[in-house]
């Protein structure tokens, strides 16, 4: 057992020092938190953004009332209740949940845009695992604009490069934080999505990937 509890306190000193640097983190989670305080009959859920010294990142959102939704106002909401509870003499506590499959972080499935490929069956599980796992270059975006064929090009990713996280003014105005969805993120506009088709090895786009007319 204390084994084990020395293993946890040493990720935990890596994943502060990436966590700063690699993602802003999620408000109220403090990612120095290890779970562990020291005296064990105080039970802290261990939360880990960053594994193996930077190897792995979690780099999705939480799942809160007030993640943005899709055109809302009013965000996430209460979308997740305890359908069955221990203090109601269930043997167990159940919780259920309902959101849009297209809410928070998530990939979408051919089928979202492609209406011949939904009637198909193309949903996430027809996605290669492969190509959604694995070494993914960061690239930063200049702020003053959206993902254009001239933008793509300016940011000369080389050949070989199968995954791109595209970081974007949306993280600086911490868009995924603001309860009110708001239209003027930042994303790819159609000839910029061309440009990368075209031009690059790119298989995996990470953020906003939704075309501009
Ligand atoms: C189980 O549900 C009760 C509410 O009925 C809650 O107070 C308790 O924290 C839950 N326990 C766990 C382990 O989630
Ligand atoms: C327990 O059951 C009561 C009566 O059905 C209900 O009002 C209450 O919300 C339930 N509480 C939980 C935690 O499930
Ligand atoms: C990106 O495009 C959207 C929609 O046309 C617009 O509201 C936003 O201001 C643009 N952002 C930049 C940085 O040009
Ligand atoms: C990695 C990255 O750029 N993530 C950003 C995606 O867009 C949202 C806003 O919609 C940002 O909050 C994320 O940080």
């Amino acid at each position: 057992m204390m084994k084990s509890l020395s293993l946890f306190a040493f990720f935990c000193i890596i994943s502060v020092a990436a966590a700063s640097t690699a993602y802003p983190s999620v408000p109220g989670l403090d990612s120095g938190d290890c779970g562990l305080t020291g005296d064990e009959t105080l039970l802290v859920p261990p939360r880990r953004e960053v594994y193996d010294a930077g190897r792995i990142f979690d780099i999705s959102h939480k799942y809160t009332p007030e993640l943005p939704v899709w055109e809302s106002k009013e965000g996430l909401a209460n979308f997740l209740w305890l359908a069955v509870s221990m203090k109601n003499g269930s043997r167990a506590n159940g919780s259920a949940m309902q959101i849009g499959a297209h809410t928070g972080t998530h990939v979408d499935a051919p089928g979202h845009f492609y209406d011949n490929y939904f009637d198909a069956g193309f949903d996430v599980d027809s996605l290669d695992l492969r190509l959604l796992n694995g070494l993914t270059l960061l690239v930063d975006v200049p702020r003053d604009t959206n993902i254009t064929a001239e933008v793509m090009k300016s940011l000369n990713i080389p050949k070989g490069v199968n995954r791109v996280l595209f970081r974007t003014l949306n993280t600086d105005r911490r868009l995924m934080f603001k309860k009110e969805f708001d239209t003027s993120y930042v994303g790819f506009m159609e000839d910029g999505a061309k440009w990368l088709v075209e031009n690059t090895d790119i298989k995996l786009v990470g953020n906003h990937t939704c075309g501009r007319p």
